[in-house]
């Protein structure tokens, strides 16, 4: 018997990264999965990845959170053994740019703000109400340290994750009187696609984030998420912080070299 046999988890942003490394710790837990990103493709070699290791149940779904109507459709047709979720995991996120306030490009703090604050909005409404029908689930926000302290070129990302940490919170306390928990991750450097993301493409300035230093790699992140899944039912691990232990504060890392 595994820790997470017969509960269905919903993973947003599972092509990649720490939503990849999720699911696949997930799985080794025994969960079903229901796998959602933009880039299909990558999220069913995944799913066949967890199938074939696992023989587990896997759905996987092409979804832009950023798009309501299509979140809100997405759920209502889940056929009925998919419908009953009991862990959601709001991964989907990303940054853009590290410019100056008044150098920032609105289309950067658009799509920031529109993943990570709205998207987990969208996915949230759509999937809590169900639970608390079931009086039964598991929500987890991916945050960041970025959410408990700005940093230079930042505004808008950390104001995203200020934003989840408020949601989460906000979640939390309207949620309380239910058997629904709430956990905030809330991680320092993580190597992923992330900076890859933020800086456009830019692969050297992407690799310079991590030079001379050990960040968090994801399946660190997925084990910390794990942990709060799987602690018992009166529990609730409401936030977590993770960094790598040569990161301090938010710019207070030390590198080597
Ligand atoms: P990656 O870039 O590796 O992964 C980001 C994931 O989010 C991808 O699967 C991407 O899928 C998905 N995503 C982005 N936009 C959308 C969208 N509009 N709709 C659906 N899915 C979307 O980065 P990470 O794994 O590092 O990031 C995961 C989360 O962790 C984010 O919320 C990030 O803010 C947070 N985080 C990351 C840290 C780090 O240092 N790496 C530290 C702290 C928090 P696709 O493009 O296929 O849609
Ligand atoms: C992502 C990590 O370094 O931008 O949340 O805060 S960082």
């Amino acid at each position: 018997m595994k820790r997470l046999d017969g509960r269905t988890a919903f993973v947003t942003g599972a092509s990649s990264g720490i939503g990849r490394s999720i699911a696949r710790a997930l799985a080794v837990e025994g969960a079903r999965l229901l796998l959602a990103a933009r880039r299909l493709d990558r999220v069913d070699v995944l799913a066949e990845e967890i199938r074939a290791a696992h023989g587990l149940d896997v759905l996987t779904s092409s979804l832009d959170v950023r798009r309501q109507p299509d979140v809100e459709a997405m759920v209502r047709a889940l056929p009925p053994e998919w419908a009953a979720i009991d862990i959601l995991v709001n991964n989907a996120g990303l940054s853009r740019g590290l410019n100056k306030f008044h150098e920032g490009l609105l289309q950067d703090w658009e799509e920031m703000l529109d993943t990570n604050v709205k998207g987990l909005l969208y996915v949230s409404r759509a999937v809590i109400p169900g639970m608390v029908v079931r009086n039964r689930g598991h929500v987890v926000n991916i945050g960041s340290v970025a959410g408990r302290e700005v940093y230079p070129g930042g505004s808008v990302y950390c104001a995203s994750k200020f934003a989840e940490r408020a949601i989460s919170k906000g979640m939390l306390l309207d949620l309380n009187g239910t058997e629904i928990r709430v956990t905030t991750v809330d991680p320092g450097m993580v190597e992923t696609e992330f900076s890859l993301v933020r800086f456009h493409g830019d692969e050297s300035r992407a690799k310079s984030v991590y030079l001379g230093l050990t960040p968090l790699t994801p399946d660190d992140v997925a084990d910390a998420v794990v942990y709060a899944i799987t602690r018992p039912a009166h529990m609730n691990v409401a936030e977590m912080v993770l960094m790598p232990t040569c990161q301090a504060g938010a710019t207070v890392v030390s590198r080597k070299g």
